[in-house]
């Protein structure tokens, strides 16, 4: 695969920017090889700068639920930027993508926009303090809530843990307040919140974790965690980032049938441009500025652009029924990999939760802890990884990561990535 014009310009990026990229995952590192520089996407493809064509599972690591460049998203955003790209002001946009959020969300009675997922995370932290008058923080291993200091914690071995740092500069202090717990272990974190519940105002959690492989909660360990929420008095955050609009229109929490007291979101919401939010009852969003004593702000938040591209997101997905769509999608892929993953049992583990998915390479039966996702051969992902790439698949550049249908990918995208995926492990395995 000739990629000359990408090489050309990592080479001149690592001179400008970190390890030449925006966000650590893209650079490649965990597969190997170089970065590829994306020219356009559209629906399910992108090409690179040197002319080579994928189909694409990344879908900008989410966001992407109707593909790329979606002609009635495009034509959204090409029309609203005439009128300009930001006023700093209240615009009818934000009004109402947070109609069509609290809409789908009963957990949800009033939202706030800011410009990422990690900014919505930091922002319901502060919430959750200020509301509850406590300060620690429960988390869990395996869960990943964006790269805000205090969420930057080492995950313990064993039973719960309280935090150290996991990222260089992020200081002890920072962290002093945050307890890791072992995900789908709902004794030790039982044994934490009994003791410390005095202390404790949330726990944070992915309901379905996509940031260390695609971690299946063990049935019932989400309603069990709510339980116990509930029985101490503790607030519960779902970070659904990911899973927001992408598992249901109410996310994880109507897939699952279990509410959040705060919700972060992102990705989906901003149809591919810079957007996260946060919501709750009225009763605990009402305690941010300005109507209350948590301070939070953003010059870009509510971007009329980027909620115009929510706006027109969240209604092409119900327009079309995306999730009948992309749930038979998955049911395809699976069906058409199951002979491949017959073959190469106890070496190739393929997990899916309707349109999410991943490639594990271990001999596990199933993923449902951060140690089941650290027995994996991430070598083996990479050249897994090459293997597709030669065959005109994208999927995302790290066997940590998940990958994601859009409504986009065709019957014959699907086809063609099960045979590249055949090929690519026979040659692996061979
Ligand atoms: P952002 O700040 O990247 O918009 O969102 C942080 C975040 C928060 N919560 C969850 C559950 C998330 O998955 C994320 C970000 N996801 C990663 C990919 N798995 C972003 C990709 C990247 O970091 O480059």
């Amino acid at each position: 695969m000739n990629i000359e014009k990408s090489r050309k310009l990592f080479k001149k990026a690592q001179r400008l920017m970190p390890g030449g990229v925006s966000s650590p995952v893209r650079a490649f590192r965990a597969v190997g090889g170089e970065p590829l520089y994306i020219k356009k996407g559209q629906g399910s493809r992108m090409q690179d700068e040197d002319g080579n064509d994928f189909i694409d599972y990344c879908m900008s690591w989410g966001p992407l639920i109707l593909g790329h460049a979606d002609p009635d998203v495009i034509g959204a955003i090409r029309k609203a930027a005439r009128f300009g790209t930001s006023f700093g002001t209240s615009s009818k946009h934000e009004v109402q993508l947070a109609k069509l959020i609290t809409d789908r969300f009963p957990s949800i009675g009033m939202v706030r926009f800011v410009n990422s997922g990690t900014e919505a995370v930091m922002s319901a932290i502060r919430l959750a303090r200020g509301y509850a008058g406590k300060e620690k923080i429960i988390k869990f291993d395996g869960c990943y809530h964006g790269h805000g200091d205090q969420m930057l914690v080492a995950a313990g071995s064993g039973l719960a843990t309280f935090g150290t740092p996991d990222s260089a500069g992020v200081t002890a202090g920072a962290v002093r307040d945050t307890i890791v717990a072992p995900f789908n272990d709902i004794a030790a974190l039982s044994e934490i919140i009994e003791k410390e519940h005095a202390s404790i105002a949330a726990v944070i959690m992915e309901p379905i974790p996509c940031n260390y492989g695609l971690i299946m909660p063990k049935d019932g360990f989400i309603r069990e965690v709510r339980a116990l929420c509930d029985r101490y008095r503790v607030l519960l955050i779902m970070d659904e980032v990911i899973t927001g609009l992408r598992l249901a229109p109410g996310g994880a929490q109507e897939y699952f049938g279990v509410k959040a007291d705060i919700t972060t979101l992102g990705k989906i919401i901003g149809g591919g441009l810079p957007v996260g939010a946060y919501g709750a009852s009225r009763k605990i969003m009402e305690r941010i500025s300005p109507t209350g004593k948590v301070y939070q702000a953003g010059t870009l938040s509510g971007n009329p652009l980027a909620m115009t591209a929510g706006i027109h997101t969240l209604k092409k997905i119900e327009k079309i029924d995306a999730y009948q769509i992309l749930n038979e999608k998955g049911r395809l892929f699976e069906t058409l990999l199951k002979p491949t993953l017959d073959r190469y049992r106890g070496r190739v583990l393929f997990s899916r939760l309707e349109s999410i998915f991943a490639f594990n390479f271990t001999s596990a039966a199933s993923i449902d802890s951060l140690n089941a996702i650290r027995s994996c051969d991430m070598n083996a992902f990479a050249a897994f990884h090459r293997g597709m790439l030669e065959r005109g698949i994208y999927l995302s550049p790290s066997g940590y990561e998940v990958g994601f249908l859009s409504t986009a990918h065709t019957e014959d995208d699907i086809a063609h990535t099960a045979r590249a995926a055949a090929d690519t492990l026979e040659q692996i395995f061979q």
